[in-house]
């Protein structure tokens, strides 16, 4: 049963919308159990959906091949000045893009329910969450929606009749003729996909894609594009951050935010479980984070998001244990294999390669077959409610106070395992000038090095240089009570291509020297590009690391680093007079310091 409006400017939309895109039917969504389960059933019935029988209530989805992650090319930031888009983004007028658009939703919904999601990102009613309303022609958004965000007939009664939300319109761009059969699943051509962002105006465009953060507007369109913007205006944060809590053996609490771009670990930093005795980790959040100063004079962080959409490549009881525990029902699986005996399966998992699985693309599989049986960006839709380790604050309002930031990337090689920021300003230029091989979460090439500064090159829905200004500002309004600031590198190989450090669990030995970093328990060496561990301070026990491995993985070739100085005067030249002059500052003393190790 689709649920009354009574707020007036949805109302107003509604209709506009269905007078733009000419469906079928309109359906509003109350995010109840029943409403998910119909909806499921339909799709079932459809053969979109597949009951997976080894895990209750789950289902394997199958995307088109062309139709498998963001797509950043066709990603826009349409301010009224190019400028004030920045040089990161892609960019269109809001005339011109409005109306290439307004071309392509008109009747884009012929042959389909137009769905109306209204949806919380944080927990509905805090001061800190934002309403956000959906109108999508996918009911594969509409049961990922009801996972990922807090869909629920409440938020309409919040709104009431002249409450505010940001618009988030939707549709795979694919209608039907009378009588034309769907398939399974509708997507346009790339060239006709568009993943807009009016950030003047709070408001969302999507069009053609039926894929993740293409499709599911709240998470990187409504999260982070246009939630960016609003927090630069406002004053706050929105970052490309999980959110975990750490608890030393003596029961002190340390909040850590960690920023690595799209699959370079954030899901698995988030729910890790420390290989060092005493240690206990918590997760709160697994991709965004929300940030604001609060009372205390120190940065609280909530997690918008309802749920996990993660990559399933790679995922295993020995890699993350809490995310399997996450996934044993009530889960949406995308692109992953399907098993003969009903269960879903993906490169990495534990114990042995099937004998047989139908892969993503539907076709048969064998060990001999010359593809992957997942696709690499194949995705998991989990509850964060199921999570074993969710910490239980996790939900809390007023959200948790961060000790410590973290900033990272894949790095085959040049950056060292951790090291710390001389001061917040220096962490500023660590965050800026962050660089990251590029992976299957975008379509695109994988394995590119390039700069993604604090991991929001792909999400920061305003002009960079702005952005780098604003956690200037943020810095001096919190002082001596900001985060501490760190780098990371779980990824640096040998010469032989092996990676150098185990990560997963092991990394809760680089979060331990990071807390005692910040209890001013060990000591730390100086080096041109920050603040390294001595040796011993980082404990190793347990762990058969050879002492060379350990050499590889902490050293510096200055003649490397070095050879990061053009590129990343190239990267800050981009941003022109938007460049904030105390990072040029942080680039000319990085350069000094480099200079006098010769
Ligand atoms: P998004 O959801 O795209 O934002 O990704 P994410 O940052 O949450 O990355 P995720 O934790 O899903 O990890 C992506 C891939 O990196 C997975 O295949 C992991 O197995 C792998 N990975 C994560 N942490 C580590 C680590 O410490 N070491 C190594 N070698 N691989 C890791
Ligand atoms: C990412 O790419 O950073 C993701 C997945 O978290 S998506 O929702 O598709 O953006
Ligand atoms: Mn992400």
């Amino acid at each position: 049963m689709s649920v009354t409006v009574k707020n007036e400017k949805l109302n107003r939309w509604i209709r506009e919308v269905a007078d733009l895109c000419a469906p079928d039917d309109i359906y509003v969504c109350s995010g109840s159990k029943d409403e998910y389960r119909l909806m499921m059933d339909k799709l079932i019935k459809s053969g979109i959906a597949i009951p997976l029988k080894k895990r209750p209530n789950s289902f394997l989805f199958r995307s088109d091949p062309s139709d498998v992650a963001r797509v950043e090319d066709n990603t826009y930031i349409s301010t009224a000045s190019r400028e004030d888009a920045g040089p990161t983004n892609n960019w269109i007028a809001p005339s011109d893009l409005k109306k290439t658009m307004l071309d392509l939703y008109r009747g884009c919904m012929k042959g389909r329910t137009m769905y109306v999601i209204p949806f919380s990102m944080g927990p509905i009613g805090s001061p800190i969450s934002k309403i956000g309303i959906e109108i999508s022609d996918s009911p594969y958004v509409v049961v990922n929606m009801h996972i990922m965000t807090r869909v629920s007939s409440q938020v309409l009664e919040l709104l009431g009749a002249y409450g505010d939300f940001i618009p988030c319109l939707h549709s795979v761009g694919a209608p039907l003729a009378p009588g034309q059969k769907d398939t399974k699943w509708p997507c346009a051509p790339i060239e006709k996909k568009y993943i807009s962002h009016f950030p003047e105006e709070n408001l969302i465009w999507s069009y053609g894609s039926g894929y993740g953060g293409n499709a599911l507007l709240g998470k990187k369109c409504l999260a982070l594009r246009i939630a960016s913007a609003m927090a630069k205006r406002e004053g706050w944060m929105a970052e490309h951050m999980l959110i975990l809590r750490l608890t030393n053996p003596e029961g002190k609490q340390y909040h850590i935010a960690a920023a690595f771009p799209s699959a370079c670990g954030k899901t698995n930093l988030a729910m890790m479980q420390p290989s060092i005795a005493g240690w206990k980790c918590e997760c709160i959040g697994d991709d965004i984070a929300w940030m604001n100063v609060g009372p205390d004079g120190r940065l609280h962080a909530i997690n918008p998001e309802n749920g996990f959409f993660g990559v399933a490549p790679g995922t295993s009881y020995s890699t993350n244990p809490m995310a399997m525990d996450t996934l044993k029902e009530n889960v949406i699986f995308t692109n992953c294999a399907l098993t003969d005996d009903g269960d879903v399966w993906w490169e990495g998992m534990d114990g042995d390669e099937p004998a047989h699985v139908i892969d993503w693309k539907g076709k048969d599989w064998t060990p001999q077959s010359s593809t992957d049986a997942a696709h690499a960006n194949a995705r998991f839709t989990a509850p964060a409610s199921q999570c074993p380790v969710i910490c239980k604050d996790w939900e809390k309002p007023e959200g948790v106070p961060i000790d410590i930031f973290i900033f990272g990337g894949r790095r085959t090689d040049v950056v060292p395992l951790v090291y710390e920021a001389f001061d917040w300003d220096h962490g500023v230029f660590l965050g800026a000038t962050a660089a990251s091989e590029t992976t299957a979460a975008n379509i695109g090439a994988v394995g590119n090095l390039r700069r993604d500064p604090f991991a929001m090159k792909p999400f920061c829905g305003y002009n960079m240089g702005d952005y780098f200004q604003h956690w200037f500002d943020m810095g001096d309004r919190l002082g001596s009570r900001a985060p501490r600031v760190f780098y990371v590198n779980w990824f640096r190989k040998s010469q032989d291509g092996k990676f150098l450090w185990p990560g997963f669990s092991d990394n809760s030995r680089v979060l331990k020297w990071i807390c005692e970093r910040i209890d001013g328990r060990v000591g730390a060496q100086k080096t041109p590009i920050g603040l390294l561990p001595n040796e011993k301070d980082l404990d190793l026990s347990g762990l058969n690391l050879s002492t060379d491995n350990m050499k590889e993985l902490m050293s510096i070739d200055l003649t490397a680093w070095k050879a990061e100085v053009p590129d990343i005067e190239k990267h800050f030249s981009t941003f022109g007079n938007r460049m904030p002059e105390r990072l040029k500052k942080q680039f000319q003393g990085f350069i000094d310091a480099l200079g006098k190790q010769v």
